[in-house]
């Protein structure tokens, strides 16, 4: 490319005006802006989505989800490399950030406690930040204890905040055996059965989640939402028979 066709792109650039695109040019570009880690555009396209009526779960996934796809492909692929996928991950959550309230709106009581972290080894949190934030919008209270959680830093977390559910992601092949250690040390000091223990994360499967003794794999953050008070009410009747 020569320094004419490099300027003509950045007036190009400069030139789009996110409020007047069309609705798929908008999340098309909102794709392209996640690619280049740009913040503030992000939080303005999804703040226009949300003023055109699309729900806070719509954004989140036509915009967000769909747009960090694609980085996590070239970034597989070799095309993009750390440093860009930190930029479209802060970008990502300068999105989320806007949707938080809205997918946690509800106004009632809290329907059961869950304590959330990523497992020892792991830094990744977009996934398991959306799943706290839908968990948060289906009724729950969430403790989220970050990411790289040692099986100490649970069963802390387990003793002070007595949560129904305990949630650990993983996004490495690496990092998601450690969710065997975590449930392993539950089971030896018979606290297993106190708390419902689900697992999750791009890795990962139903097959996987048996294998480590949890009570449900949960693919995305809205089956998390969908599963979690299906199992706390299965659990509630078997203790009432
Ligand atoms: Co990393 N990374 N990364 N990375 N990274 C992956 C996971 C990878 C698949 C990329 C690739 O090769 N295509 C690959 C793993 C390969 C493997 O293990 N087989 C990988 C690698 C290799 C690495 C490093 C080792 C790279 C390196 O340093 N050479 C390194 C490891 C660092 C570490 O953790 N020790 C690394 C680093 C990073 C960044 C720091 C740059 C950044 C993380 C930033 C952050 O999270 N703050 C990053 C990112 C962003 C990714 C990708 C591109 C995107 C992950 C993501 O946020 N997805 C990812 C590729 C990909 O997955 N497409 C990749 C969006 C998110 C909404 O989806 O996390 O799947 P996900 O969450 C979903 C579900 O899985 C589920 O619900 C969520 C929402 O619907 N879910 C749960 C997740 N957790 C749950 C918990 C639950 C329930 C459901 O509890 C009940």
């Amino acid at each position: 490319m020569n320094d004419d066709d490099q300027n003509l792109e950045a007036t190009e650039d400069e030139d789009i005006v996110l409020a007047e695109l069309a609705d798929d040019e908008l999340v098309e570009q909102m794709h392209d802006d996640l690619y280049d880690g740009m913040r503030d555009e992000i939080e303005e396209g999804s703040t226009i989505l949300l003023d055109r009526g699309w729900s806070a779960e719509k954004v989140l996934n036509e915009a967000l989800v769909g747009g960090m796809k694609i980085v996590g492909i070239d970034f597989r692929d070799g095309i993009l490399f750390v440093p860009e996928v930190l930029l479209a991950a802060n970008a990502m959550k300068g999105g989320m950030a806007i949707l938080r309230p809205l997918l946690a709106e509800t106004g009632v009581k809290p329907i059961g406690k869950m304590v959330i972290g990523t497992v020892k080894g792991d830094i990744h949190d977009i996934g398991k930040n959306l799943v706290a934030m839908m968990m948060e919008g289906a009724g729950f209270e969430v403790i989220d204890i970050g990411i790289n959680n040692s099986v100490e830093d649970y069963l802390a977390a387990l003793e002070e905040h007595k949560p129904d559910i305990l949630g650990m992601s993983a996004l490495l092949t690496t990092t998601m055996p450690y969710m065997k250690v975590v449930v392993d040390e539950l089971v030896n000091r018979g606290i297993r059965d106190d708390y419902i223990v689900l697992v999750g994360g791009a890795p990962l499967n139903e097959e996987f989640g048996a294998a480590v003794g949890a009570d449900g794999y949960c693919r995305d953050a809205a089956q998390t939402a969908e599963m979690a008070p299906q199992l706390m009410a299965e659990r509630r009747e078997a203790v009432c028979e």
